[in-house]
């Protein structure tokens, strides 16, 4: 199972440029951390960023929820992201045709295709999405993930719907991989990333579901851990909270190898 194998080798062995540099940071850092950084000016973004981008391999990115967001901004991620060593991952679930999802990734106001490594998409729309943004993605050397289950209460992404995103994925190359809780299929090596990770908090009360790196990572073999107000929320020092997730992050990626 690629579970049983170092972030090392499956960046060596994978195919796809976006997986292939993702695990070359992870390994490089030592960290299986994507931060959610769920702030809503940009100079808070960018202090963040700045100050946690040492211990992350991913920060992940809601856009949309910038009151002040401008191309700078974009310019200054990117520049973050090139002293830190780490990828950008603008998780926008886009959700609609492929022709209008071409329009929403690749222009508007964003421009995410132009700044984003990775974005994701939901499938409820059928296999056109996943082409539709493929073709502006594909030329700029992007990589999507599928929403194959979500980690709120309730979700309905679930069964044969999940089953469908891991059939959906393993046939489109441009697809590096899911959010969703495990890890779905062995082909392609197709990476898992989790949120709803947090070490106290059990959830919120707009029904987030807290999971621990060890469950996520050690039993269910997913390969990323995604957090957000465990890391910057009311009272925490971003960078000890950081840490703390980096270092449970990957020592349960090592128990998983049994090191
Ligand atoms: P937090 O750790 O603060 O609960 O943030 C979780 C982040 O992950 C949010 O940005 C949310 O949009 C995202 N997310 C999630 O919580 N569950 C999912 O199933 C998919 C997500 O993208």
């Amino acid at each position: 199972s690629f579970s049983q194998q170092t972030y090392a080798a499956r960046g060596e062995a994978h195919s796809h440029p976006v997986a292939k540099e993702l695990f070359a940071i992870m390994e490089r850092k030592q960290s299986n951390l994507s931060l959610a950084a769920d702030v809503s000016t940009k100079s808070e973004l960018l202090a963040l960023a700045d100050k946690v981008g040492p211990y992350i391999c991913v920060l992940k990115t809601h856009i949309d929820v910038i009151s002040d967001f401008d191309q700078d901004l974009v310019a200054q991620l990117q520049a973050l992201a090139a002293k830190h060593d780490f990828l950008i991952f603008e998780d926008r679930k886009f959700a609609d045709i492929g022709n209008t999802v071409k329009l929403q990734y690749g222009g508007g106001v964003y421009r995410i295709a132009d700044w984003a490594h990775i974005t994701n998409c939901h499938v409820i729309p059928g296999e056109g999405i996943i082409q539709g943004l493929a073709e502006v993605g594909v030329p700029k050397g992007r990589g999507l993930l599928l929403l194959a289950e979500m980690s709120s209460k309730g979700m309905l992404a679930t069964g044969a719907y999940t089953d469908k995103n891991v059939e959906m994925a393993v046939r489109n190359e441009f697809v590096i991989g899911f959010i969703g809780s495990k890890r779905f299929t062995e082909e392609r090596d197709l990476i898992t990333m989790t949120p709803g990770v947090g070490l106290h908090a059990a959830g919120d009360a707009l029904g987030q579901q807290y999971r621990t790196p060890e469950l996520i990572v050690t039993e269910n073999g997913s390969d990323i851990i995604i957090v957000g107000r465990g890391i910057y929320g009311a009272g925490k020092d971003p960078v000890v909270e950081a840490k703390r997730y980096r270092d449970a992050g990957w020592a349960a990626y090592l128990n998983r190898l049994g090191k």
